[in-house]
């Protein structure tokens, strides 16, 4: 469906209340996904602290609406993310991370409470920026992008993405982003890690 037809069966009125500083969105488009622990096998670096975690921890949850259906070009989502405080071995809490299955597609992250850090990858580099109260980050197309949350209270962000954008877990299952984030001796590092080689024929 294109814009216009979507504009043209629904009006898009208020689709949702929000709770700015909560990062809470109520309403009836309003949909809701948990992430526990088990959701995220593979992704972090300690596999026996991994083992020896309880699956059923949730690691994060987010909100959302979609005032037009996935796919459409043009059209604006809107969600909010909580990721627990929390640790893998040394590794903190973080999204599964992914790229936007169109992989030119942008987003912005607003940081509301909480304190992480926002990994960011594309073909060229790998690169952090720090999320704090009134952080608000630009992620360009073609970078994939993962949250983690670095503090001891949850880490909330807004986040606002194109409604044709969709989500590519695949590369990051299997490549990671080439930075982790570890508890250090002062406080968070991040840490390069080597991404897998790859068969190039
Ligand atoms: C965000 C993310 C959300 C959860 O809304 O989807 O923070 O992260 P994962 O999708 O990596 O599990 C976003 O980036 N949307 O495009
Ligand atoms: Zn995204």
């Amino acid at each position: 469906m294109n814009l216009r037809d979507a504009a043209a069966i629904h009006p898009f009125p208020g689709i949702a209340q929000l709770e700015w500083l909560a990062g809470q969105m109520r309403g009836a488009a309003v949909r809701e996904s948990t992430k526990c622990l088990s959701q995220l096998a593979g992704l972090f670096q300690d596999q026996s602290a991994y083992q020896a975690s309880d699956p059923q921890s949730i690691v994060y949850r987010v909100q959302w609406c979609e005032p037009v259906s996935q796919g459409t070009e043009g059209g604006l989502f809107w969600g909010v993310t909580h990721i627990e405080p929390g640790r893998v071995g040394e590794e903190y809490f973080m999204t599964h991370g992914h790229f936007h299955q169109e992989r030119d597609r942008s987003e912005f992250y607003g940081c509301v409470k909480g304190e992480g850090i926002l990994l960011l990858k594309n073909e060229r580099q790998s690169w952090h920026e720090s999320m704090r109260a009134g952080s608000l980050h630009y992620i360009p197309g073609l970078a994939a992008h993962r949250v983690i949350n670095t503090g001891d209270v949850p880490l909330v962000f807004w986040a606002c993405w194109p409604s044709d954008a969709g989500h590519d877990y695949g590369p990051i299952t299997t490549d990671g982003l080439g930075l982790r984030v570890l508890r250090g001796d002062t406080g968070p590092c991040v840490v390069a890690v080597p991404v897998p080689a790859r068969d190039t024929q």
